[in-house]
């Protein structure tokens, strides 16, 4: 049905029916009784996957408490028993990887390759790498304390691996945690949940609450002792402006529009090949994803010609077919703001390049030319698989257009002249840049955001500092001297 051998996706259709009743919260290392739910869809065929519970004030609520009373025992284990839950974590996630490649990218809409060799890899190794900090927080980090519990808001286009960005550090440090998945996926924080009480990690240490944005305002007004979000720029602000008056310490992770540099003398290959990366990956829902293509005037047609053909060359469709290359957009809310967007930076002068893509909520690659610097395009996040491409003639014209924007994320500078390169990315507003390289994570290198992109790291060290209290040892914020 979805293009891949049925027995590829029988577990999940197996359990998603074992739960056709409705999904309850996690709380107190238990699923609760469903309230009143909310379909949950996949994008790609419009089926309804699911039922998932809108979580009330009164869930959050018991949520935080289960979590306030599992946090004494928890901070009270060894670093090193910390770590011996996360890493039951870990290798849990890694057996069931299939079964949770194929729930991401049928809740998502994202690739089965991406789900598969991407976001689930990458869970895997975010709780592998914070078991090692668990062990390491005597030596590391002495003398610091955990917040206590933990309000965590994620977005949809990471489901798991936001997830575990968020979970692995907090629990790393001795807190504890209560998660909000995104309304629109919420399907692999529930089945994570499963996993959380099948390798015995401490009831109340992790709980889950589903709902919408109303539970999401729920949880920032809830008696937490630290909030992190990962969304918009604009819930963003108002999560700022509420917890202002509180004092609660908080980390935004928020929207971008990351230029994407190639100067005269990149490899013109290999930089096509790090556009499809930065801006068809994942179908663009992604908050770095490298938006703006500014190109050196001398090399602009031929690149423009050869991203051109390339981007022909993408197989859009089917999420669970292996061969795909660009799945679904994650709702067709989504793929209104998109067309949106798109059509007015048309309506303003853009001129559009765009490949096939099957009907539904899709949406084909496209490459908009003729942008200008101010336009609706230039400026604001699309959120999907749309590339803009303008020209600059010097170094300076460069840096001036990348930095032409409200966010700062990342950036990525394609050139072989190395001493360009560092000069241009230490005048680059952004918290991640690339060199001749896109889209690279890791969960020891620090991420996240300047200007309205954001405050706060996670990952690595820096990650872990955010979960912390002081007193922190001397240079504690900046990595190591290699
Ligand atoms: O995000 P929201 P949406 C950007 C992207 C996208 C746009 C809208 O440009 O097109 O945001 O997406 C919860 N208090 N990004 O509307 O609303 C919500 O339930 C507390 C960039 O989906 O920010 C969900 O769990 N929580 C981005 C989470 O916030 C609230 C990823 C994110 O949803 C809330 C996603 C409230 N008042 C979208 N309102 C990135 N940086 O990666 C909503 N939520």
């Amino acid at each position: 049905e979805y293009g891949m051998a049925p027995e590829d996706s029988s577990a999940v259709r197996d359990w998603l029916a074992r739960h056709e009743a409705g999904f309850g919260h996690f709380i107190g290392g238990s699923m609760t009784a469903p309230g009143e739910t909310f379909e949950v869809t996949a994008p790609a065929s419009g089926d309804v996957l699911a039922r998932v519970t809108q979580g009330t004030q009164a869930d959050v609520e018991a949520a935080v408490a289960a979590a306030r009373k599992a946090q004494p025992g928890w901070v009270g284990l060894s670093g090193h028993e910390r770590a011996r839950h996360l890493y039951a974590l870990a290798r849990h996630v890694q057996q069931h990887a299939r079964f949770f490649a194929v729930l991401e990218s049928l809740d998502n809409g994202k690739p089965i390759r991406e789900s598969r060799d991407v976001d689930v890899p990458l869970v895997a190794r975010h709780f592998y790498h914070h078991a090692g900090w668990a062990e390491l927080m005597e030596t590391e980090f002495p003398g610091a304390a955990p917040h206590g519990v933990c309000g965590q808001i994620i977005p949809w286009n990471f489901p798991l691996l936001m997830l575990a960005w968020k979970v692995a550090p907090a629990l790393a440090a001795g807190n504890t945690v209560v998660l909000k998945p995104a309304e629109y996926t919420p399907l692999t924080a529930l089945a994570f949940a499963e996993i959380a009480r099948e390798c015995g990690l401490p009831k109340g240490v992790l709980n889950i609450v589903t709902g919408d944005g109303e539970t999401g305002a729920a949880l920032v007004a809830a008696d937490v002792d630290k909030l992190a979000f990962t969304g918009s720029t604009e819930v963003g602000r108002i999560i700022r402006r509420e917890t202002a008056g509180r004092g609660i310490p908080l980390t935004l992770e928020l929207g971008g529009k990351s230029p994407f540099v190639v100067f005269a003398d990149a490899d013109l290959d290999a930089a096509v090949e790090g556009v499809v990366d930065a801006i068809w990956f994942n179908g663009g829902q992604v908050c770095c994803a490298g938006a703006r293509v500014l190109v050196a005037e001398a090399v602009e047609e031929r690149f423009t010609r050869l991203l051109s053909a390339r981007m022909k060359a993408l197989r859009i469709g089917d999420p669970l077919d292996k061969n795909t290359d660009m799945g679904a957009i994650v709702h067709p809310v989504q793929l209104d703001r998109i067309r949106r967007l798109v059509a007015q930076g048309v309506a303003e002068g853009a001129e559009l390049i765009q490949g096939d893509c099957p009907e539904g909520c899709f949406y084909p690659a496209t490459i908009a030319r003729h942008v200008e610097p101010a336009s609706t395009l230039a400026t604001e996040e699309i959120f999907g698989p749309v590339a803009t491409i303008t020209s600059f003639r010097t170094p300076e014209d460069a840096v001036s257009l990348a930095n032409a924007t409200r966010y700062g994320l990342a950036a990525s500078i394609w050139t072989e002249n190395v001493n360009l390169a560092l000069d241009v990315a230490a005048q680059v507003k952004a918290g991640v840049v690339w060199v001749n390289a896109t889209n690279l994570f890791d969960a020891g290198a620090p991420f996240g955001g300047m200007r309205e992109s954001g405050f706060g790291r996670e990952g690595g060290r820096e990650g872990m500092g955010a979960y912390l209290k002081a007193p922190q040892p001397e240079g504690w914020e900046t990595a190591p001297e290699a």
